[in-house]
């Protein structure tokens, strides 16, 4: 962390536009962290993960309207493309480059134990009909990443062992031309927020699970997240007490509601058995809309300005570019494979 307040300090992350808007989970696990080391003077290189989003969304018009969701929300959400260089992966062609190198530096093997594919196993695909998009995910993801040749990471939980394997794809290269082409980047991950559990009080939180508390949805469903959300499940009546500790909907009080001095109240008549749980609901649901009504009201002026949101991303392309076929024509060049050169 010291490098990291240092400021000398350069971050990737991406993020897949698999659904339609981001959640909390995304927030503060990853957005918020990578938003604020845009400051640093290594440099943040922020995106939006489209060719990721392959693996599990087969509709134009659905990916298209998620793009660009994704793309607001980021915005919306504090990132400054004067400070951050904020692009979409498939406008920077290097990515897909580099993804075909580094497939010949993982192995099979390693490549069956990622969890992204494990996961879809567990949940009873077969595994002949993974497709191969979502099986070569984490080359993909070491691709995005290496490319800018990072110190860090910024991503939630289930993302480190992607990160570890990128790592190792990274050494393995080095190793096979004595040279270290690509620095060993680290994943910056918050104990606090690494993992933020949905709705459900089980899982983590999920665009593909449903279990999700949205940011920038219509205020209606907000409430209907929030208010579906697990809580602790021996608590019959509101004169009960009740559990705080791994409650769901204290974590998000913990995270969203600025008010500690209400968020201890909470707690306290919580524990003696003093609050219902629709109070509870109902103050967190008054947080979220005052924490993210700025943020909401910044996306429905971007919404009305959609050429401006072109311009920038056609910036952020360019600046990646510069930094990606860099990277790519060493990448080559290291390979014996710079034909324009060396013919
Ligand atoms: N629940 C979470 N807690 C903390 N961090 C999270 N992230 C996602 N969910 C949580 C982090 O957000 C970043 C962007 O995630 P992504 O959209 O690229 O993919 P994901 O991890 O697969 O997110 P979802 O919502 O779970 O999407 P689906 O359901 O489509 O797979 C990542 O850094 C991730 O760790």
């Amino acid at each position: 962390m010291d490098k990291i307040k240092s400021g000398n300090y350069r971050v990737v992350s991406g993020i897949t536009p698999s659904g339609s808007s981001m959640h909390i989970g995304n927030y503060f696990g990853m957005a918020k962290p990578a938003i604020e080391l845009q400051e640093n003077s290594g440099g943040a290189f922020l995106f939006i993960a489209d060719l990721h989003a392959l693996t599990t969304v087969h509709n134009s018009e659905e990916l298209k309207g998620n793009i660009t969701n994704v793309v607001l929300d980021y915005l919306a959400l504090g990132l400054d493309p004067d400070k951050a260089t904020f692009f979409r992966q498939s406008d920077v062609p290097e990515h897909s480059l580099l993804t075909v190198v580094l497939g010949n530096y993982i192995s099979y093997g390693h490549m069956k134990r990622m969890h992204a594919f494990k996961d879809k196993l567990q949940k009873g695909t077969n595994q002949d009909s993974i497709n191969m998009g979502l099986f070569n995910y984490p080359i993909l993801m070491a691709a995005d990443i290496l490319l800018y040749k990072p110190d860090g990471v910024p991503v939630g939980e289930d993302q480190r062992q992607h990160v570890e394997i990128t790592r190792d794809m990274a050494e393995s290269f080095n190793k096979a031309y004595g040279k270290e082409i690509f620095p060993l980047p680290e994943a910056v991950i918050s104990k606090e927020t690494g993992k933020i559990v949905g709705t459900d009080g089980k899982r983590k939180m999920s665009k593909s699970l449903g279990n999700i508390i949205g940011i920038f949805e219509d205020e209606s469903l907000i409430k209907k997240q929030i208010m579906s959300s697990y809580t602790d499940p021996n608590r019959k009546k509101s004169t009960d007490p009740g559990k705080v500790e791994g409650n769901p909907v204290f974590q998000y009080h913990d995270l969203i509601n600025d008010d500690k001095s209400e968020v201890e109240d909470l707690k306290k008549r919580y524990r003696e058995g003093k609050v219902g749980d629709v109070e509870v609901k109902d103050r967190l649901f008054t947080a979220h809309m005052r924490l993210f009504d700025p943020a909401r009201k910044r996306r429905k002026e971007l919404e009305n300005n959609l050429d401006l949101v072109r311009e920038i991303l056609e910036k952020g392309a360019e600046k990646a570019g510069e930094i990606s076929k860099k990277t790519m024509t060493e990448v080559y060049e290291t390979l014996g494979i710079r034909n324009q050169l060396n013919v």
